[in-house]
């Protein structure tokens, strides 16, 4: 495997296939492709190649195959992993400019898009057709489908409709030898053998290149309900949630926003919420990040307040569904807030689209995105800021996510905004298996989760997947740093 000095015959032949405009060696045109959106991972690259289609990416992989050298493919480089960058100099195979939307074929309610293909245009594409996405997330104006693919993104709505794997009929892609696997008739029911696009997907460019993808769609349900609802605890929360989930047909999504999270994304957004109290003080939650002090809060008493987010939706209006279950939680809500129109259900969705953009305007956190068992779910919301300082006592706990799946985010501030000592990492992750959680619920391994695989995964798992990963790719030259060791 080569990460030294590209071969200027190499440049070349690249050059021949995607057109000069399309390899990128200069610095300042590669250094972009580089870092990602935390700015906690970054590499260099002498090279990034943007392939125009599925023929391009073939003879460009075929070309790199052949000189032996390391590709990591990107898409919208969203990713809050690691995956999608060089870490070791690897070449960057930019998937963008493969953005065809094909037409929806609305007899199968189906569509084959781009692996270049944005969240938001296939979302607008579909809506075209009176249709829509089973998959929608905050970065969705950046994140493409194939990248989505790749790291079986999930987002809000996956309580109602899976990740992106449920969304999956069909898949192209290319082999890391530059051979094509395409399987796009998109047929429900079809079981001839492996299922690429299931191994595909979740796979964070390890075993093949996502070219096209044929996606399942679902009616679109125009009419919404928000609701706001504030609870002086986290067990409260997820007592509530459960609840929802259990007694609202429509649910679309089902989101939570933890006391310290809300106090940074109120501060944000420089506005409080309609509902609940981040406590006398405004900045009650915030004096480790501001002065590098300690905490000396008890236990429970820093997470404190939690909000929860829930939206129906229906082909008719949900709200009367909604607001009889939010009526039957009486005794667990602290206060609710309900919106209707577009633009009060999005100054309500504000408080938790934007936690993750507060975060990064506050510094370069460390992000555990894991899962729990719905039965140890509070305990682990009030147990995990314990864990985090008991580790490195100046770090800030910062908890939200998709609570209606079990699934929190746990960012972790440094003093200052600078990262958190990197042991936070392991206690967190250490402590969701032990409650026996997951510790990547949606975003996958990348380089950061690496040498914790083993928390979740047997040593027959892993060497199952070593055996697929050199099956496919031999030589270990795709995304060499993601998902699994290198190839030795
Ligand atoms: P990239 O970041 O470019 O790549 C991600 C991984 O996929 C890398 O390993 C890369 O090598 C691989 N890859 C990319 N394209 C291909 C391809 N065509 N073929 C093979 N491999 C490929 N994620 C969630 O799951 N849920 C959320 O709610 C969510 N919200 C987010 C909100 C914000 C503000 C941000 C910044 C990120 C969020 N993410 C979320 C993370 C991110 O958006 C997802 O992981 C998304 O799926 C990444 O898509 P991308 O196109 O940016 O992929
Ligand atoms: C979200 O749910 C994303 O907002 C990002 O998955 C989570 O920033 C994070 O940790
Ligand atoms: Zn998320």
């Amino acid at each position: 495997m080569s990460t030294g000095v590209i071969d200027p015959g190499l440049i070349d032949e690249l050059t021949g296939i995607v057109g000069a405009a399309h390899v990128l060696h200069d610095p300042e045109m590669t250094v972009g492709y580089s870092i990602d959106w935390t700015r906690r991972f970054a590499g260099a690259t002498q090279l990034v190649i943007r392939p125009g289609d599925t023929a391009e990416t073939a003879a460009v992989m075929s070309a790199l195959a052949a000189a032996q050298v390391p590709v990591v493919p990107q898409g919208g480089n969203t990713g809050l992993v690691g995956g999608s960058v060089p870490l070791v100099g690897e070449a960057v195979l930019s998937m963008r400019r493969l953005n065809i939307c094909e037409p929806v074929d609305e007899l199968a309610s189906q569509v084959t898009l781009g692996a270049g293909v944005t969240l938001a245009d296939a979302h607008a594409h579909a809506a075209a057709s009176g249709l829509s996405v089973g998959v929608d997330l905050a970065a969705r104006d950046s994140a493409t489908i194939g990248g989505m693919v790749a790291t079986n993104a999930g987002g809000i709505n996956v309580l109602r409709y899976g990740a992106m794997r449920a969304q999956v009929v069909g898949i192209e892609a290319v082999l890391a030898d530059g051979t094509v696997v395409s399987h796009l008739a998109g047929l429900e029911k079809d079981n001839t053998g492996y299922d690429l696009g299931s191994l595909l997907a979740g796979s964070e460019g390890t075993l093949g290149i996502i070219t096209r993808v044929r996606l399942r769609l679902h009616p679109t349900q125009p009419e919404r309900a928000t609701a706001l609802l504030a609870f002086e605890t986290a067990a409260d929360a997820v007592s509530a949630a459960a609840a929802l989930r259990r007694g609202v047909a429509s649910l679309h999504a089902l989101e939570a926003v933890f006391e310290e999270a809300m106090a940074l994304v109120s501060e944000h957004l420089g506005t409080t919420p309609p509902v609940g109290s981040l406590g006398s003080d405004p900045h009650r939650s915030l004096p480790d990040r501001r002065t590098g002090g300690t905490s000396d809060s008890a236990p429970g008493e820093d997470g404190g307040g939690a909000w929860l987010i829930a939206e129906a939706a229906a082909r008719t209006d949900p709200s009367d569904e909604l607001g009889a279950a939010v009526e039957e939680l009486a005794d667990l809500v602290v206060d609710a807030a309900v919106a209707l129109d577009p633009a009060a259900r999005q100054r309500l969705w504000a408080f938790r689209e934007n936690v993750t953009e507060a975060i990064s305007a506050a510094g370069i956190p460390h992000k555990l995105d894991v899962t729990l068992p719905a039965a140890r779910l509070a305990e682990f919301v009030d147990g995990v800021p314990d864990v985090v300082r008991a580790t490195d006592p100046d770090a800030q706990p910062l908890l939200f996510g998709h609570l209606g799946d079990g699934n929190v985010h746990v960012n972790v501030l440094g003093p200052g905004g600078a990262e958190p000592a990197d042991e936070v990492d392991d206690a967190v992750l250490r402590y969701v298996a032990e409650l026996g959680g997951s510790i990547s619920a949606e975003h996958g391994i990348g380089t950061a989760k690496l040498s914790q695989m083993h928390l979740n995964r047997s040593e027959a798992e892993l060497a199952a997947f070593s055996a697929i990963k050199r099956a496919l790719d031999p030589a270990g030259l795709l995304n060499p740093n993601a998902l699994l060791p290198p190839v030795a």
